[in-house]
């Protein structure tokens, strides 16, 4: 666990030494915590979890008076962020280090923060750059306000009473990313298994969240990938794309998709998301890990969601691999996420049918006749049931 003294042994070089402070920050905060919670109200979570030094927050009680400057959160650490400025601004960092201000409320209850999230920042630089003590337990800035999302990647939280208690009763969701255009569902065609409801899940949530899915097929060295199931994914209208992180096959024609978008990665652990960042971004070298062998599971490698820029435009945000994926919606939506079933399920004789047991049925007479796909009537089933279970 690390504590106040961990602070003494940060080392602040005077050449990039911010950059260098965000990746001390960075690694003290990955080492086995959640790092990515600031509740509503921009207080500390947890008196486990790392402290802001109380000097890093004397000034937010007057914040009024300093420069402001807007950017987009990069990184998250418990009771604060890594923001990176929109427009260039006088000072030499990069990244700003920034806490959170006593008086930051976010616009609404979903995660306070994500990256990807638009933020103004008021800015302590000045000055604190002549002393290499006062740098050290300085933040660089202070979060004031965080701009509506346009979109969110989100999955909803495990329910607990604590939860409720802090909350109130409303399921959260939790915020992987923000403002992202494209979710990049990723899948491998073995090593780990594909996994086609984990798809169907997340081309859900990518609805819900208002990104365009793209579904990336990875590790085609392995194994061809099933024509025919890419042909039924494309047949809802979402774009595949088969690639080899390996051989590099079909990295090209997936970095034209990105290029000048706001891309974020998703996928189970193992199946390659990091892998095609170190093809995608020149000179990144980010870790990846092997799958297990025993069981050919991901080993949850990428442990918080990290920004890079794209060589032709636009950024691309690798998240950790999920193991199961909830999907926090009524099961009186679900048709509509499911748009086959959608299109037929006026035809049932009963209006509110679910489609799973109801007397003249024209989604299951569908199903029979081959309209609709024997396996997105299986997901459709299986959401429904955990969504009612
Ligand atoms: N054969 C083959 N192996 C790949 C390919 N892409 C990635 N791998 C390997 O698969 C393993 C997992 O890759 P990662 O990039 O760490 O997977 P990830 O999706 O980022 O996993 P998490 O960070 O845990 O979510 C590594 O050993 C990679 O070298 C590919 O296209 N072909
Ligand atoms: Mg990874
Ligand atoms: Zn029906």
């Amino acid at each position: 666990m690390l504590v106040g003294r961990g602070w003494d042994n940060i080392a602040v070089a005077r050449k990039g030494k911010s950059r260098r402070r965000i990746k001390d920050w960075h690694a003290r905060w990955q080492a086995g915590q959640e790092l990515d919670e600031v509740d509503a109200h921009g207080r500390r979570m947890s008196e486990r979890g790392v402290k802001l030094r109380q000097d890093r927050f004397a000034a937010s009680d007057d914040l009024d008076g300093l420069p402001r400057a807007d950017g987009m959160v990069t990184g998250l650490f418990r009771g604060g962020a890594t923001v990176r400025p929109l427009a260039p601004h006088g000072g030499d960092d990069a990244e700003w280090l920034c806490g959170i201000a006593k008086t930051f409320r976010p616009p609404s209850d979903a995660t306070p923060l994500a990256v990807g999230d638009i933020v103004t920042v008021a800015l302590l630089a000045a000055g604190h750059a002549d002393a290499a003590d006062a740098d050290r337990d300085r933040a660089d800035g202070m979060i004031l306000t965080r701009e509506e999302r346009t979109t969110a990647l989100a999955r909803p939280r495990p329910w607990s009473a604590k939860r409720r208690d802090r909350y109130g009763t409303e399921p959260r969701a939790k915020v992987i990313a923000a403002n992202m255009d494209v979710l990049l569902i990723v899948a491998a065609v073995k090593r780990p298994t594909f996994r086609r409801a984990l798809i169907d899940r997340f081309l859900i949530v990518a609805e819900h969240g208002g990104l365009k899915p793209v579904l990336v097929v990875n590790k085609t060295d392995l194994k061809p990938p099933d024509e025919t199931l890419l042909g039924e994914f494309r047949a809802l209208g979402v774009a595949v794309l088969p690639t080899s992180a390996r051989t590099g096959d079909g990295v090209g024609a997936l970095a034209g998709v990105l290029a000048g978008h706001k891309n974020v990665l998703a996928g189970a652990s193992g199946v390659g998301k990091t892998a095609l960042v170190n093809h995608l971004v020149p000179g990144t070298t980010a870790r990846t890990r092997s799958v297990r062998s025993k069981d050919d599971r991901g080993r949850h490698t990428t442990s918080s969601a990290a920004v890079y820029d794209l060589p032709d435009g636009g950024i691309l945000v690798d998240t950790p691999g999920v193991r199961e994926l909830g999907v926090n919606l009524d099961a009186a939506d679900l048709p509509w996420y499911f748009p086959e079933i959608e299109r037929v399920a006026s035809s049932c004789k009963f209006n509110n049918c679910t489609h799973t047991h109801e007397p003249d049925c024209a989604v299951r007479a569908a199903v029979e006749a081959g309209g609709i796909p024997a396996r997105r009537y299986d997901s459709y089933l299986r959401i429904l049931e955990s969504i009612e279970g």
